[in-house]
């Protein structure tokens, strides 16, 4: 199966990707075997509300780096949609010109409570990707809530959309979304109103935002004196409109410019870094625990000691710690 992955099976792709999203023990062995073939393809996250524009922008992006040749993965994830159909069909649809291109692979995803959880399940997909061998890999998702904050942080470079229009005049960008925008895109330019967008947008770059993201993305780096010094990127903002695909080379090299940023001060490999013993963390405490659950506690004792817990017998911290020190 990876040899087909790596020399552009896109029947193989597809069949690799099911398997990943129903943890099959073939695709969790094919995840091991493949990860020396990733970290070549740049990740760009897209996200924001629902309607700013994300897959037509995402499509029109697209259109725009094939005119380099440089071929790209799409995924799509929207948890918002129960079915495979729905909000995803619509993008099916709408990403329909990029079909028949084979330097272009679209996939949609959605929750349907993905076994490993849609971060982690989002991520693997993009690491088939990656070891397939594409230049780029654009990951759309609705920018609601941590689980998309922790989809669109796989990413090296995440553009947050915003569109004018869209009701209230703090427009659609939520709380914790500002925070990880590497870029920030006014789309519907065409649309009145688009000026006040790129407006208020910067007068919240302006208000602190960015000492958050220092802290999001560099922890440590925060309060130390250098920390000015080797997070200087500016978030640009943009203004697209992506149904007629303006705006796209200024997008595009903004994409650029932030990538080389990343590189020149050793923020990627940083983050990779902090992105990868995450993970391994998090892969151990998952290990640990289904080992733990399954040589060392009877259900029937658990179930015993969660009754307990109900009636306020025991703590549930202190039942915890018994259950380790038995
Ligand atoms: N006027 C205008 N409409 C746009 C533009 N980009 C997207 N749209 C429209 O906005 C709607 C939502 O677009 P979509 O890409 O599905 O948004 P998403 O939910 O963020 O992925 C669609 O009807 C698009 O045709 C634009 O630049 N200008
Ligand atoms: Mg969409």
């Amino acid at each position: 199966m990876l040899d087909d992955l790596r020399n552009g099976n896109r029947r193989t792709l597809a069949r690799a990707i099911t398997q990943v999203e129903n943890r099959t023990p073939a695709a969790l062995e094919l995840l091991n075997t493949l990860y020396p073939y990733t970290g070549n393809a740049y990740l760009i996250g897209v996200t924001g509300a629902p309607g700013t524009g994300k897959s037509t922008l995402v499509n029109a992006l697209t259109k725009h780096i094939r005119t380099q040749h440089k071929t790209v993965g799409i995924i799509a994830v929207d948890p918002t949609s129960p079915f495979s159909g729905g909000a995803v069909l619509g993008d099916r649809i709408r990403m329909q010109d990029l079909a028949g291109d084979s330097g272009i692979f679209i996939r949609s995803m959605a929750s349907r409570g993905q076994l490993g959880g849609l971060a982690q399940t989002t991520a693997d997909v993009v690491r088939v990707m990656d070891a397939a061998g594409f230049d780029y890999i654009i990951i759309e998702t609705v920018g609601a809530g941590q689980n998309e904050v922790a989809i669109a942080t796989i990413a090296y470079t995440v553009i947050v959309v915003d569109a004018p229009g869209l009701g209230d005049d703090i427009q659609a960008i939520k709380a914790g979304t500002l925070e990880i925008a590497d870029i920030l895109v006014v789309n519907k330019a065409d649309r009145p109103g688009a000026e006040n967008t790129v407006r208020a947008l910067k007068t919240m770059l302006t208000l602190g935002h960015r000492q958050q993201y220092v802290a999001h993305h560099g922890r440590v780096m925060l309060h130390s004196a250098e920390a000015a010094d080797i997070d200087t990127w500016e978030v640009p903002v943009l203004k697209t409109v992506a149904l007629e695909s303006k705006g796209m080379d200024e997008l595009f090299t903004a994409i650029h410019k932030h990538r080389q940023h990343l590189q020149s001060t050793g923020q990627h490999e940083k983050r990779e870094r902090q992105r990868l013993e995450s993970e391994l963390l998090d892969r151990l405490q998952h290990l640990l625990l289904e080992r733990f659950l399954t040589e060392k506690v009877s259900p029937e004792q658990l179930d015993g000691l969660v009754r307990q817990i109900v009636i306020r017998e025991i703590a549930p911290a202190q039942a915890a710690s018994e259950l380790i020190g038995s």
